[in-house]
């Protein structure tokens, strides 16, 4: 039996507000490994004992101390998270992998290896996915896993040779050896449940504080949106899907285990000043984490329709698209608890959702909002500006569409492209030193575009002020 812990490293602390749910990769990963024996627990190094979240306007303002942060690796901060992965005594560490968490894993990892060097530590998820030579720059760090961690990491833990197997990273001397992608599991239907109870770093008392109703009911995406990092991270010809009757079966679990009434406030992520009208009572809320929660009508229709014949009861948000709905969705959706869909419109320039391989035009993301709105679902819409190429013009179209659309929610962002998405390529191929950039840079959060000097600041400021569009949302949850 190994004593394993996973870790998320922190980021929404470092911008001056925290991220108190489970991490359900890792969370995955540990329930694997503990139903084979071992004693796997989830290290949430973002957590902080505050119900109360940052809102999103600060966060933008908050970059500087945020870079600050990875200028001092001494920090207070950092050994704290040390000291906390050294107190569980640990012989294998593993961390949860995105492009902009990087640099922090970079110093952690550093840390936990010179306090002791016998600790085993392996990164896996989105980055170490698409970054075949992480292990040149994450020294410290034994082993880089690709793509699906459970078999792959249960095998390391187990002491397998490493360069059989696959989807594995290793070391030879200077060199990297890389066993390639493996296989996917085929039954994500049979995998065991997320774990959600052994939480390391946090008060016992807290633990039941920890958001635990994320579900993922969909691995992979079949699009290939040049600014999303899905396409690569998952394989797209090999989405899969679990069945409505497995994706019940985890809702009831989660209700009657999990769900205690505790008191949350998320108003935080909406902009919304009034937070008082947006606190919400309880943490019962699940959250489908699947890119289009829609993607197979049919399968959705049937899903939805066991929630009401069922009567669970349980409400919901979810992502989808919005040429992936239908009046007869929308109405389930209504009736089966949905209490929000989060739309990625992305841009109301046509010449942009071309160039960006949205496959939707306006017309379609309009129907698909006017279908939400008859049946009435509220929806968060998602909006990018900062493309390459992208002008004043496209900005203001993107304004004016935002308005049309009469969102409950709007979530702005200013594009980074991430590594190993398509768009990341073509500008290295155009010569953007994207490559030198540090990673912790790579949110999309950061207040300035990366890639675009076209936009001014008077029509970029114009664009994040339809957050104040949020307002007319007054007695609505505010989370996104
Ligand atoms: C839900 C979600 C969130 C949630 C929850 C995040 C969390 N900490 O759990 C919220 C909304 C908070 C969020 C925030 C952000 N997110 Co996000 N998120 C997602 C989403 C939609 C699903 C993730 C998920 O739960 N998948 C289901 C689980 C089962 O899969 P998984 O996490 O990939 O884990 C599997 C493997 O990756 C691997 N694995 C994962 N970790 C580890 C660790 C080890 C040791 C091993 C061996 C294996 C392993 O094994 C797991 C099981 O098979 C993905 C898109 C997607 N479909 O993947 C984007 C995605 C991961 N997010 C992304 C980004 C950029 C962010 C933000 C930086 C956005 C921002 N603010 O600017 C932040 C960063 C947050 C952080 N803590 O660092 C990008 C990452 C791209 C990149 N190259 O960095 C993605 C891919 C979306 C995209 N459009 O490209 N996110």
């Amino acid at each position: 039996m190994a004593k394993v812990l996973l870790v998320n490293p922190p980021f929404y602390r470092l911008l001056g507000s925290h991220y108190n749910a489970n991490s359900l990769g890792i969370a995955y990963i540990a329930s694997y490994l503990n139903k084979r024996g071992h004693d796997a627990w989830l290290y949430n190094a973002d957590y902080v004992s505050d119900k109360n979240y940052v809102n999103l306007k600060k966060i933008f303002q908050n970059f500087t101390n945020y870079q600050n942060y990875f200028k001092d690796p001494n920090n207070e901060l950092w050994n704290e998270v040390r000291d906390k992965i050294l107190s569980f005594k640990p012989e294998w560490v593993g961390y949860t992998s995105y492009t902009a968490n990087i640099s922090a894993i970079k110093i952690i990892s550093e840390k936990v290896r010179a306090a002791d060097s016998h600790i085993k530590q392996v990164v896996g998820g989105v980055h170490a996915t698409l970054d075949k030579n992480l292990l040149n720059t994450l020294t410290s760090i034994d082993f880089s896993v690709q793509r699906e961690g459970e078999e792959a990491f249960t095998a390391l833990v187990e002491n397998k040779d490493p360069k059989k197997i696959p989807g594995v990273i290793s070391r030879e001397k200077d060199k990297l050896i890389n066993t390639g992608i493996a296989p996917v599991i085929k039954d994500i239907d049979n995998l065991p449940l997320p774990e959600k109870e052994k939480f390391w770093g946090i008060p016992e008392s807290e633990r039941k504080n920890v958001d635990v109703s994320y579900i993922c009911t969909i691995r992979g995406c079949p699009y290939k949106c040049t600014y999303c990092a899905s396409p690569f991270h998952w394989d797209r010809k090999t989405t899969r899907l679990r069945s409505p009757e497995s994706v019940i079966k985890e809702m009831k679990n989660l209700k009657e285990k999990y769900w205690q009434g505790t008191k949350y406030d998320y108003s935080a992520s909406a902009n919304i000043s009034n937070k008082e009208s947006l606190k919400i009572e309880d943490n019962t809320l699940v959250y489908f984490v699947d890119d289009v929660f829609t993607v197979n009508k049919k399968r959705v229709k049937k899903l939805l329709r066991m929630m009401i014949d069922q009567k669970l009861g349980m409400r919901w948000k979810c992502e989808a698209r919005a040429d992936h709905l239908d009046d007869e969705i929308c109405k389930l959706m209504a009736e089966a608890g949905c209490e929000r869909v989060k739309i990625g419109f992305e841009s109301g320039s046509d010449k942009i959702l071309k160039q960006i391989q949205k496959l939707e035009t306006r017309e379609e993301m309009l129907e698909g909002a006017n279908m939400l709105k008859k049946a009435g679902v509220p929806f968060s819409a998602y909006f990018m500006v900062g493309f390459p190429g992208e002008t004043d013009d496209d900005v203001k179209k993107t304004i004016d569409f935002a308005k049309q659309v009469e969102a409950d929610y709007y979530s702005l962002s200013v594009l980074a492209p991430y590594y190993g998405t398509e768009l990341y390529d073509q500008l290295i191929k155009k010569g953007h030193a994207l490559d030198k950039q540090p990673w912790e840079y790579f949110f999309h959060q950061s207040p300035k575009p990366m890639v675009n000097d076209k936009i001014s600041k008077k029509v970029l400021q114009e664009y994040l002020n339809l957050n104040e569009l949020n307002k007319k949302t007054k007695g609505k949850r505010g989370y996104i």
